[in-house]
């Protein structure tokens, strides 16, 4: 997607929310609106800033007054109306609106009743008994909200931030900051390039020689709240969904040392720093370099004797070695800083991929040069869980899709609209022969891609599924998921997956806990005969690559991965557009430490087909 229509699209989105609060109504006009224009901008494949009013209000699902608004942006870099609600309504209510069961109704009463308009101001008033007195809540209501903060970890005392918050704006930044000038590199780093689950602030690195430009350039992104400090080289910004941004503005030669330090985690750079000292060697954010002779055999005596302990906060004074107080560092001699490749390599150590970084055995398997051989985007071949217009909640036509598809590089493609079961959205037998059809069609037309006519099959409470046996047998691939019942108990939960998995004609598990991160949990379920029968019968467990997902997750993936589960790594689109995310798919897989043989979806065509017979038979 061009760079701008990305801002507009997040915009769009910010609008419809705080319109949403204004008018007191998700269904109001206004708010669908903009949510329409939303999907219209994401979905665009030109620069929203080459287009004129007029050409913006051609545009399917963008109207004449949005189209103004967009120019405004184009023009001004600010949108009136969108200051205006920021002023009116606090961030505090977004982040009320997000906790299942409180619409903008509840927000608009919360703030008139009882002032409170943030998540601590709610916590305190359920804590006093304020909201289970309150006329139109009650003590029920009350209940339902502390378990919902509860279960989705919302609770403002411990401040962990979701991934797919975090992602999105990294990859935003990141991109606007490699455009300033004079910019040699620029990177996330910390948590979030590890792909760690939940964070607590986003790390950006930028490597230049000419910091001020980058600053600035930091301190006018459009999404910022509060600056919380600004330096030369350093910066630190509070977004306006609450994320700390932390800027490094590193001179170019020592970008790489920069991105290994910040990169962390704190546990593997200590353990790092003592293979450093063991070699005569230091490191820090600035370079790996040599120790003066003296100095470097009595550090290399002590750092011999330190026990190797994963560090956590408090052990970290105590187990970290420093480089001696006499020697500085600016007068060393670099060994490495340019690259983390470099850098490793001066270790005697292979490049660690970011997502194993924990200290948890991967700097021992990268001295045995045992570590996994992780996917990569360019090691898939298809996707395999894709929607089209022909189910409710799809958006784009087949052609498109496929299209698409092949605009990415895809060998193959997996149409898996969703079944009869699922009322609002599913599609009929008759439907489904017809899409068969002209899905081969199409196949025959193009020539450049192996479409599978699939399905998307809704597991019943009981493990039931879609149609019959003899209809199932039909497609070619077959995606059982569940969408809904998600609070059973774990043995009736275990049961339904369990059916799923051993029906003959699926081939794979579609996001296997139905969680969705920051609104529902997921179904509880026994992991263990989960993984293990799969692992018998051979049906994939899917990596769904929508952030809002990252389901099987990555600890499934790892346990999954030693059983000798196979998976594949699907993106689940509903939109063209969204066949991008089949990079968080893989990150998600790689930070599972999954090796890419288990990956389906890696494998080429004749593989994998023969992989489908063998499964069904
Ligand atoms: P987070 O933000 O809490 O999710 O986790 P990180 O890992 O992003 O931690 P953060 O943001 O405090 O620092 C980024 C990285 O910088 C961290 O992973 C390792 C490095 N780092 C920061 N402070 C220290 C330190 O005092 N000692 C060491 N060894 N490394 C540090
Ligand atoms: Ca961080
Ligand atoms: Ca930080
Ligand atoms: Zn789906």
């Amino acid at each position: 997607m061009p760079r701008r229509n990305d801002e507009v699209a997040r915009l769009l989105g910010e609008l419809a929310k705080l319109t949403e609060i204004d008018e007191g109504s998700p269904q109001a006009f206004r708010v669908r609106a903009y949510d329409n224009a939303r999907r219209a901008v994401e979905q665009l494949t030109t620069d929203v800033s080459g287009l004129s009013a007029g050409e913006l209000a051609g545009v399917k699902g963008i109207g004449k007054s949005i189209a103004g608004r967009i120019r405004e942006y184009v023009d001004t870099g600010t949108i009136g109306k969108l200051e205006e609600l920021r002023d009116k309504h606090p961030v505090g209510k977004l982040e009320l609106l997000r906790i299942p069961g409180l619409g903008a109704k509840s927000v608009e009463l919360l703030a008139s009743e009882l002032g409170v308009t943030d998540l601590a101001g709610l916590e305190a008033a359920l804590e006093d008994g304020r909201i289970a007195e309150l006329p139109g809540m009650g003590r029920k209501t009350a209940d339902n909200l502390r378990r919902s903060i509860g279960q989705l970890e919302l609770s403002s005392k411990q401040t962990r931030i979701d991934l797919y918050v975090a992602v999105p704006t990294a990859e935003r930044i990141v991109t606007e900051l490699r455009g300033v000038d004079g910019v040699v590199d620029a990177a996330y780093a910390g948590s979030v390039r590890r792909f760690k689950e939940k964070i607590g602030d986003l790390d950006v690195l930028v490597a230049t020689d000419d910091p001020a430009p980058v600053t600035a350039a930091f301190l006018d992104l459009d999404d910022i709240e509060t600056v919380l400090g600004s330096g030369e080289t350093k910066s630190s910004v509070l977004t306006r969904e609450g994320l700390q941004v932390d800027l490094r503005v590193v001179p170019p030669e020592s970008f790489g040392a920069a991105l290994l330090y910040f990169t962390g985690s704190k546990a593997h750079n200590i353990r790092l720093r003592q293979r450093a000292l063991r070699r005569g060697l230091t490191l820090n954010e600035y370079s790996l370099a040599r120790l003066p002779q003296e100095t470097a055999e009595a550090v290399a005596d002590e750092a011999k004797d330190q026990v190797a302990e994963p560090a956590d906060d408090t052990e970290d004074q105590a187990v970290e070695p420093s480089a001696p107080p006499d020697v500085s560092w600016r007068d060393l001699e670099v060994v490495a800083q340019r690259s983390e490749e470099e850098i490793y390599a001066a270790l005697d150590l292979p490049w660690i991929p970011s997502e194993l970084r924990e200290d948890d055995g991967e700097i021992e398997q990268g001295e045995r040069d045992e570590l996994p051989r992780l996917v990569t985007r360019q090691d898939l071949r298809g996707d395999l869980h894709d929607h089209t217009d022909r189910s409710g909640d799809g958006r784009d036509p087949l052609e498109d899709l496929v299209a698409g598809a092949v605009e990415r590089g895809h060998e193959y493609l997996a149409i898996t609209d969703h079944a009869e079961d699922l009322t609002i959205n599913g599609i009929s037998r008759d439907e489904m022969l017809d899409q068969r059809e002209q899905l081969r069609e199409l196949e025959q037309q193009r020539g450049d891609i192996r479409l599978l006519h699939g399905a998307e099959l809704n597991i019943g409470v009981d493990g039931s599924l879609d149609y019959d046996d003899e209809f199932l047998a039909g497609f070619d691939w077959l995606v059982a998921s569940v969408h809904s019942h998600f609070g059973r108990g774990v043995e009736e939960q275990t049961r339904r997956i369990l059916a799923a998995i051993r029906h003959p004609s699926v081939t794979a598990i579609g996001h296997l806990q139905g969680r969705m991160l920051g609104k529902r949990p997921g179904i509880e379920l026994d992991l263990d005969a989960v993984l293990d029968a799969a692992a018998e019968t051979g049906t994939a467990i899917e990596i769904n690559a929508n952030l809002r997902r990252l389901d099987a997750n990555a600890q499934v993936i790892r346990e999954g991965g030693a059983r000798g589960v196979n998976f594949v790594i699907s993106t689940d689109a509903h939109a063209v557009h969204e066949l991008d995310n089949l990079r968080h798919g893989v990150a998600n897989a790689r930070r599972g430490r999954l090796d890419r043989d288990r990956v389906a979806n890696t494998w080429p065509l004749p593989t994998f087909e023969s992989w489908i017979e063998d499964v069904r038979s």
